[in-house]
Protein backbone atom coordinates (compact mmCIF):
# COMPACT_ATOMS: atom_id res chain seq x y z
CA UNK A 1 0.00 0.00 0.00
CA UNK A 2 1.28 3.34 -1.19
CA UNK A 3 0.88 6.13 1.72
CA UNK A 4 1.35 9.86 1.54
CA UNK A 5 3.36 11.09 4.56
CA UNK A 6 1.75 14.55 5.51
CA UNK A 7 4.71 16.88 6.11
CA UNK A 8 6.61 19.65 4.78
CA UNK A 9 9.54 18.37 7.20
CA UNK A 10 12.68 16.94 5.15
CA UNK A 11 13.79 15.66 8.94
CA UNK A 12 10.44 13.70 9.77
CA UNK A 13 10.26 12.28 6.06
CA UNK A 14 13.78 10.85 6.57
CA UNK A 15 12.58 9.47 9.79
CA UNK A 16 9.50 7.79 8.59
CA UNK A 17 10.34 6.62 5.73
CA UNK A 18 13.52 4.40 7.25
CA UNK A 19 11.01 3.34 9.84
CA UNK A 20 8.86 2.09 7.15
CA UNK A 21 11.75 0.69 4.94
CA UNK A 22 11.09 -3.00 6.30
CA UNK A 23 7.24 -3.10 5.83
CA UNK A 24 4.90 -3.51 2.51
CA UNK A 25 3.77 -0.15 2.89
CA UNK A 26 5.94 2.49 0.59
CA UNK A 27 5.92 6.25 2.20
CA UNK A 28 5.93 8.79 0.02
CA UNK A 29 6.08 12.69 1.79
CA UNK A 30 4.67 16.21 0.49
CA UNK A 31 8.54 17.54 0.89
CA UNK A 32 9.61 14.48 -1.22
CA UNK A 33 6.59 15.99 -4.04
CA UNK A 34 7.59 19.63 -3.42
CA UNK A 35 4.28 20.19 -2.73
CA UNK A 36 4.41 23.40 -0.20
CA UNK A 37 0.65 23.45 0.57
CA UNK A 38 -0.27 25.58 3.99
CA UNK A 39 -2.42 23.50 6.14
CA UNK A 40 -3.65 26.03 9.19
CA UNK A 41 -2.46 24.12 12.89
CA UNK A 42 -5.43 25.54 14.43
CA UNK A 43 -6.25 22.59 16.72
CA UNK A 44 -5.35 22.94 20.68
CA UNK A 45 -3.77 19.93 21.07
CA UNK A 46 -1.31 17.52 19.07
CA UNK A 47 -4.18 15.31 18.23
CA UNK A 48 -6.14 17.47 17.11
CA UNK A 49 -3.51 18.98 14.65
CA UNK A 50 -2.58 15.00 13.41
CA UNK A 51 -6.35 14.82 12.55
CA UNK A 52 -6.63 18.45 10.69
CA UNK A 53 -3.11 17.34 9.04
CA UNK A 54 -4.41 14.04 7.90
CA UNK A 55 -8.30 15.19 6.59
CA UNK A 56 -7.11 18.06 4.69
CA UNK A 57 -4.21 16.17 3.19
CA UNK A 58 -6.69 13.40 2.07
CA UNK A 59 -9.06 15.72 0.59
CA UNK A 60 -6.65 16.86 -1.64
CA UNK A 61 -4.95 13.32 -3.07
CA UNK A 62 -7.51 11.09 -2.24
CA UNK A 63 -4.99 8.24 -1.00
CA UNK A 64 -4.13 6.87 2.33
CA UNK A 65 -2.36 9.65 4.48
CA UNK A 66 -0.32 9.64 7.79
CA UNK A 67 0.10 12.69 9.60
CA UNK A 68 2.01 13.51 12.17
CA UNK A 69 1.95 16.26 14.96
CA UNK A 70 4.95 16.69 16.99
CA UNK A 71 6.95 19.18 19.53
CA UNK A 72 8.40 19.64 22.41
CA UNK A 73 7.09 20.15 26.26
CA UNK A 74 9.18 21.78 28.69
CA UNK A 75 8.25 21.62 32.23
CA UNK A 76 9.30 24.56 33.78
CA UNK A 77 8.23 26.64 30.77
CA UNK A 78 4.24 24.96 31.82
CA UNK A 79 4.60 22.63 28.78
CA UNK A 80 5.73 25.06 26.24
CA UNK A 81 6.71 25.37 23.35
CA UNK A 82 4.17 22.75 23.24
CA UNK A 83 1.69 22.81 19.77
CA UNK A 84 3.68 26.23 19.06
CA UNK A 85 7.05 24.21 18.62
CA UNK A 86 7.54 24.60 14.95
CA UNK A 87 7.06 28.43 14.91
CA UNK A 88 8.06 29.14 18.68
CA UNK A 89 10.01 31.96 17.57
CA UNK A 90 7.79 33.59 15.13
CA UNK A 91 6.00 32.96 11.83
CA UNK A 92 9.71 32.47 9.52
CA UNK A 93 11.85 31.65 12.59
CA UNK A 94 14.56 29.18 11.95
CA UNK A 95 15.61 25.87 14.54
CA UNK A 96 18.82 28.16 16.11
CA UNK A 97 15.96 31.20 16.65
CA UNK A 98 13.84 28.59 18.93
CA UNK A 99 16.55 26.87 20.45
CA UNK A 100 17.94 30.15 21.07
CA UNK A 101 14.24 31.26 22.68
CA UNK A 102 14.02 28.07 24.73
CA UNK A 103 17.53 28.53 26.07
CA UNK A 104 16.91 32.40 27.26
CA UNK A 105 13.69 31.25 28.83
CA UNK A 106 15.32 28.84 31.01
CA UNK A 107 17.73 31.33 31.99
CA UNK A 108 16.60 31.49 35.57
CA UNK A 109 15.26 27.93 36.29
CA UNK A 110 17.71 25.38 37.97
CA UNK A 111 18.90 22.18 36.50
CA UNK A 112 18.08 19.51 35.04
CA UNK A 113 15.27 21.23 32.72
CA UNK A 114 12.91 18.26 32.37
CA UNK A 115 11.38 17.85 28.87
CA UNK A 116 9.78 15.53 26.42
CA UNK A 117 8.89 15.31 22.99
CA UNK A 118 5.50 14.25 21.88
CA UNK A 119 4.58 12.83 18.32
CA UNK A 120 0.56 12.07 17.54
CA UNK A 121 0.17 10.07 14.24
CA UNK A 122 -2.97 9.47 12.54
CA UNK A 123 -3.51 7.51 9.48
CA UNK A 124 -6.71 8.45 7.51
CA UNK A 125 -7.57 7.08 4.11
CA UNK A 126 -11.10 7.92 3.65
CA UNK A 127 -12.92 5.14 5.43
CA UNK A 128 -10.34 3.79 8.64
CA UNK A 129 -8.65 6.09 11.39
CA UNK A 130 -6.03 4.76 13.67
CA UNK A 131 -4.22 6.83 15.99
CA UNK A 132 -0.99 6.43 17.80
CA UNK A 133 0.98 8.53 20.33
CA UNK A 134 4.53 8.03 21.09
CA UNK A 135 6.70 10.11 23.71
CA UNK A 136 10.44 10.95 24.85
CA UNK A 137 11.13 11.76 28.02
CA UNK A 138 15.13 13.64 28.58
CA UNK A 139 16.00 16.97 29.71
CA UNK A 140 17.43 20.09 27.85
CA UNK A 141 21.10 22.09 27.59
CA UNK A 142 21.57 24.92 27.31
CA UNK A 143 24.76 24.96 24.74
CA UNK A 144 23.47 23.45 21.42
CA UNK A 145 25.91 20.39 20.53
CA UNK A 146 25.64 17.82 17.19
CA UNK A 147 24.73 18.11 13.94
CA UNK A 148 22.18 15.46 12.87
CA UNK A 149 18.49 15.66 13.04
CA UNK A 150 16.60 18.74 12.86
CA UNK A 151 14.30 21.31 15.48
CA UNK A 152 15.48 20.88 19.30
CA UNK A 153 17.15 17.92 18.59
CA UNK A 154 20.96 19.88 19.80
CA UNK A 155 19.61 20.94 22.66
CA UNK A 156 17.64 17.43 24.14
CA UNK A 157 19.27 14.78 26.03
CA UNK A 158 17.38 11.75 25.95
CA UNK A 159 17.26 9.89 29.66
CA UNK A 160 20.03 7.08 30.03
CA UNK A 161 22.26 8.89 27.32
CA UNK A 162 24.61 11.96 27.76
CA UNK A 163 24.34 12.78 24.22
CA UNK A 164 21.98 15.13 22.44
CA UNK A 165 19.83 14.08 20.02
CA UNK A 166 21.95 15.51 17.00
CA UNK A 167 24.81 13.61 18.63
CA UNK A 168 23.05 10.40 17.67
CA UNK A 169 22.85 8.45 13.81
CA UNK A 170 19.41 8.36 12.43
CA UNK A 171 19.36 4.85 13.10
CA UNK A 172 19.87 5.27 16.58
CA UNK A 173 17.31 7.98 17.00
CA UNK A 174 14.75 6.00 15.36
CA UNK A 175 14.78 3.35 18.12
CA UNK A 176 14.39 5.78 20.48
CA UNK A 177 12.15 8.43 19.07
CA UNK A 178 9.13 9.82 20.09
CA UNK A 179 8.16 8.95 16.23
CA UNK A 180 9.88 5.65 16.51
CA UNK A 181 7.61 4.99 19.33
CA UNK A 182 3.90 6.05 17.37
CA UNK A 183 5.43 5.13 14.10
CA UNK A 184 5.89 1.33 15.48
CA UNK A 185 2.44 1.54 16.93
CA UNK A 186 0.96 2.83 13.85
CA UNK A 187 2.59 0.18 10.99
CA UNK A 188 0.98 -2.79 13.72
CA UNK A 189 -2.34 -1.56 13.51
CA UNK A 190 -2.00 -1.07 9.86
CA UNK A 191 -0.54 -4.47 9.71
CA UNK A 192 -3.76 -5.60 11.05
CA UNK A 193 -6.42 -3.68 8.33
CA UNK A 194 -3.78 -4.57 5.80
CA UNK A 195 -4.45 -8.55 6.94
CA UNK A 196 -7.63 -7.93 6.46
CA UNK A 197 -7.80 -6.48 2.88
P1 LIG B 1 4.80 19.37 9.11
O1 LIG B 1 3.63 20.04 9.83
O2 LIG B 1 4.83 19.68 7.65
O3 LIG B 1 4.88 17.90 9.42
P2 LIG B 1 6.40 20.83 11.03
O4 LIG B 1 7.87 20.92 11.29
O5 LIG B 1 5.63 22.15 10.97
O6 LIG B 1 6.18 19.99 9.69
P3 LIG B 1 4.89 20.17 13.39
O7 LIG B 1 3.82 21.17 13.13
O8 LIG B 1 4.49 18.81 13.89
O9 LIG B 1 5.74 19.88 12.08
O10 LIG B 1 5.93 20.83 14.37
C1 LIG B 1 6.88 20.05 14.93
C2 LIG B 1 8.01 20.93 15.47
O11 LIG B 1 8.38 20.37 16.73
C3 LIG B 1 9.21 20.83 14.55
O12 LIG B 1 9.24 21.86 13.59
C4 LIG B 1 10.35 20.88 15.56
O13 LIG B 1 10.62 22.22 15.88
C5 LIG B 1 9.75 20.18 16.79
N1 LIG B 1 10.03 18.73 16.73
C6 LIG B 1 9.13 17.71 16.50
N2 LIG B 1 9.74 16.53 16.47
C7 LIG B 1 11.04 16.77 16.67
C8 LIG B 1 12.19 15.97 16.71
O14 LIG B 1 12.12 14.65 16.47
N3 LIG B 1 13.36 16.56 16.95
C9 LIG B 1 13.45 17.87 17.15
N4 LIG B 1 12.43 18.72 17.10
C10 LIG B 1 11.22 18.19 16.85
Amino acid sequence: MKILFATQNKGKAEEVKALFADSPFEIISLYDLGNSIDVPETGATFQENAHIKAKTIYKIYNVPVIADDSGLAIEQLDGRPGVYSARYAGEKCTYDDNNIKVITELKDFPEPHRAKFISYAVFYDGKNEIEAIGELNGRIIKEPRGKNGFGYDPIFIPDGFDKTISELELDEKNKISHRAKSIAQMKEQLMKLHERK
